[in-house]
């Protein structure tokens, strides 16, 4: 907070970035999008809706992940069309035109001109020629790409239009609804080098605001508090915001995995577990870090976070290109599963605790999620075949294993009320991969000494 001008990310916002890219890299992913489909195939994508927060105040505007992608822009109410024909991808966008009334209320509009001015797209009209023009292409579409899963007035017209629009006029058939979603998940599982530097600089703003709120930590300290200053710092460095809602969870409270309350103290000797990641240029970080408030781990917490700790370093060991997230989770899944039998909590051999489940009332969720524009990326694990996703360079995936004890008779005395998790986000490379927030430290030493820092 001391340094803002130096520390702010350069031009920190989604046009920002948008303009600095070339129209090529939106051509070429509008072209992505359909290139193993049939002739006249159309994707056709809207922009997210505005959504109302309460009387007249609305949340804050958040665009469309699909379409942000495509296109780069974050106007509300456009459309854009894309149709694979014999030479290429055509493009058009509709967008709203200019408005003077609201544009003094709001300010200035993207308009027809201002869309055709980025050269991403081959037309641009206002949005009113929508429905005419697409009945038009849906006279010969074999198939349509749609989001299946957003239900809003925008989305629903294109439905309509996807399912109805051109059969009354003798030019309908039967035409096949595809999930955009899966298409373009598989197009976007694999990361562009500007899409690297993204998650690079949002990793970056992340473990800093992770890193102030460690030193931020003492008894009696209140968890709203600590979201408090995770959000100064990303706003501070020019994130947009936070990428979800942060999860601040003293004591027992680490132990309910999407806590979100974020609103108790913290005590004297208890753990806090901050799941929390900002967005910047649209795309997402997620760190999670644990860390005892007083600054010093007790020995049954230390026990459990070395514990988790060597699940996540033998999960950072397994991930490489060929290797499946099933390999990175069951590299993790081997450590916790030892270590709950060396301190007691559960008895069998290692493949008897693996096989049987034993430890999954203490760790029972995965491993890793794709991140990217979404924090959980919406790209498909599996491939068409059913086989699981072999890892490439490029990927972008988090490495969080942990270990909850909750306040009841599973938990040994010790360890009652103990969550803990450390979460990573890694950039798949040739080698194996590489941490993009290990700026933040994770090693117990390290902790207790950023904890004593203030
Ligand atoms: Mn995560």
């Amino acid at each position: 907070m001391d340094k803002p001008e130096s520390e702010r990310e350069q031009g920190g916002a989604f046009e920002q970035a948008a303009q600095r890219q070339s129209a090529a890299l939106w051509r070429e992913r509008q072209a992505r999008l359909l290139e193993l489909s049939a002739q006249d195939t159309l994707a056709l994508v809207s922009a997210a809706p505005v959504q109302r927060r309460s009387a007249d105040t609305h949340f804050p505007y958040r665009q469309d992940s699909a379409f942000f992608y495509l296109s780069g822009l974050r106007e509300p109410e456009c459309i854009l069309a894309l149709r694979r024909t014999g030479s290429g991808t055509e493009s058009v966008l509709f967008v709203p035109p200019k408005d003077a009334f609201k544009e003094r209320w709001e300010g200035p509009m993207l308009g027809v001109e201002g869309a055709l001015e980025t050269a991403r797209f081959d037309a641009v009209l206002p949005t009113e020629k929508l429905n005419p023009f697409l009945a038009n292409w849906l006279l010969k579409a074999p198939e349509v790409f749609l989001d299946l899963g957003r239900r809003d007035s925008a989305n629903d017209n294109l439905w309509q239009l996807a399912l109805h629009g051109s059969t009354g006029r003798g030019g309908g058939g039967l035409r096949r609804i595809s999930s955009l979603g899966y298409h373009l998940g598989v197009a976007r599982r694999v990361k562009s080098a500007s899409e690297i530097e993204a998650l690079s600089r949002s990793a970056d703003i992340a473990a800093s605001a992770q890193s102030a709120a460690m030193r931020l930590g003492r008894p009696g300290i209140w968890e709203n508090e600590l979201e408090a200053s995770l959000l100064a710092t990303y706003r501070t460095r020019g994130a947009e915001g936070p990428a979800y809602e942060p999860i601040v969870g003293g004591g027992v409270r680490a132990t309910f995995l999407h806590y979100r309350a974020n609103n108790q103290r913290i005590e004297a000797g208890e753990l806090v577990l901050i799941d929390a990641g900002c967005e910047l240029d649209g795309y997402a970080s997620d760190i999670t870090r644990t860390f005892p408030v007083s600054g010093r781990f007790t020995q049954p917490q230390r026990d459990l976070y070395t514990c988790v700790l060597q699940s996540q370093r033998a999960a950072f060991a397994a991930c490489k290109p060929g290797a499946t997230l099933e390999v990175v989770h069951q590299a993790a899944v081997k450590v916790l599963a030892q270590g709950l039998i060396d301190l007691g909590v559960v008895k069998g051999s290692l493949g008897e605790v693996i096989e049987s489940g034993l430890y999954r009332p203490y760790y029972m969720h995965q491993t890793s999620h794709w991140i990217g524009l979404d924090v959980h990326d919406p790209c498909p694990y599996r491939d068409e075949a059913g086989e699981a996703v072999k890892l490439e360079p490029g990927m972008v995936l988090t490495i969080e294993p942990g270990l909850y004890f909750g306040v009841d008779a599973t938990s040994p005395p010790a360890f009652s009320g103990i969550g803990i998790r450390i979460e990573d986000d890694v950039l798949v490379t040739a080698q194996g991969c590489y941490n993009l927030t290990s700026a933040v430290p994770s090693e117990i030493n390290a902790i207790e000494a950023v904890c004593s820092e203030s």
